[in-house]
């Protein structure tokens, strides 16, 4: 019954998967995410040397089980000059400053609504905050301040010129540069999460950057994790029209295809498969009719054959959709339906940070 809803939504197949001899995987992969990049998000800038940081504070806090930094990261950058952001990193004490702990990369907005701080120092993960207003604001600036002003200093971009989730991308690895160099960081827990427009950001930072081991995306919905064709709630011409600058120039053309039912030769299963082979979380509210829930669940469903060809489970789950309240993360890509809707809530983080552990 389910794979028929997902036959109705007629995706093209993942690059390769219709060749006798199909090119190596990471190959494909890398197929993908340049499909990706010339048509929705832009290519991410160049880093002209290695990322330095320096400690600006440091306090104890969630009542003694942690310690905040305060660092500055600066990076070179190809175009000339270099870019500066802070990030808020809060590491548990519990086991000494080499034990080994999973690790998030979480792009924010800077809500602390959505960061639940205390109880991820009880789960035991170390948080890296950074705040996306401080790469690059969200906002029409022409790209003119923050990084995009660094890179392009409010000259007209090209086609496929960066948009800001790549901007936001970008930073989100260099946050990574910075994690890797840490005793207390296990490198084969490296996840990256974001919610909405930086669970966006969140899936495209884990494309570009096979580093990040698992991947996570909080109610990303349209351009995120939801399946484009016959999708619900937004669309590509509701997103481009609304926030243009999320996106690269040619995205407007890409988002015209889309409405005018001349779809493009990829979908939203392109982007989550170029998570494969590693993990993958998606998560959606039952009440977010804009980001379409059940767009996001097949869209685990289509991108689980890049696992699978790979000898892996990909996405486990029953033969019909998730009910409000159901988890599904015994494969690969971990998938739960929250009640409720469109938030950052504690219920996610709880399970992703179960989902990062297991
Ligand atoms: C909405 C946008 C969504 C989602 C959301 C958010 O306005 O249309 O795609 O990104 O913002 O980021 O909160």
């Amino acid at each position: 019954m389910i794979e028929e809803l997902l036959r109705r939504r007629n995706l093209p197949t993942l690059p390769g998967f219709n060749e006798k001899s199909p090119a190596g995987w990471e190959e494909r992969r890398q197929k993908i995410t340049d499909l990706l990049a010339r048509n929705v998000y832009g290519y991410l800038p160049t880093a002209a040397g290695e990322t330095v940081w320096r400690e600006v504070s440091k306090e104890i806090t969630a009542a003694g089980k942690a310690v905040l930094r305060v660092m500055e990261i600066t990076v070179p950058l190809a175009e000339g000059g270099s870019f500066s952001f802070p990030v808020n990193v809060t590491v548990p004490t519990f086991g000494g400053p080499d034990l080994k702990k999973p690790a998030f990369v979480f792009i924010a907005f800077g809500y602390p609504k959505y960061y639940p701080m205390e109880e991820l120092v009880d789960e035991g993960v170390i948080i890296a905050e950074m705040v996306m207003n401080s790469v690059s604001p969200d906002l029409d600036d022409g790209f003119a301040q923050g990084l995009g002003g660094c890179l392009f200093s409010g000259a007209p971009r090209s086609g496929d010129g960066a948009g800001k989730i790549s901007l936001w991308a970008f930073a989100a690895s260099r946050v990574a540069d910075y994690l890797l160099s840490l005793p207390c960081v296990d490198p084969k827990r490296l996840g990256v999460a974001g919610h909405s427009r930086l669970g966006k950001t969140a899936l495209w930072a884990g494309a570009n950057d096979t580093r990040f081991t698992h991947v996570f995306s909080n109610e990303s919905g349209c351009a995120g994790a939801a399946i484009t064709r016959g999708k619900t709630g937004e669309t590509f011409r509701d997103i481009y029209d609304r926030f243009p600058y999320w996106f690269c120039p040619n995205m407007e053309l890409t988002a015209r295809r889309f409405s005018e039912d001349e779809a493009p030769a990829f979908d939203q299963h392109f982007l989550l498969a170029a998570v494969a082979p590693r993990k993958l979380y998606v998560s959606s509210a039952a009440d977010d009719a804009w980001c379409d829930p059940v767009s996001e669940y097949l869209c685990c469903m289509a991108a689980s054959d890049a696992w699978k060809a790979a000898g892996r489970d990909g996405f486990i789950h029953p033969d019909r959709l998730p009910e409000a309240g159901e988890r599904f993360a015994e494969g690969d890509i971990g998938y739960h339906l929250r009640p409720g809707s469109h938030f950052h809530s504690r219920y996610d983080w709880v399970r992703f940070c179960d989902f990062i552990k297991s």
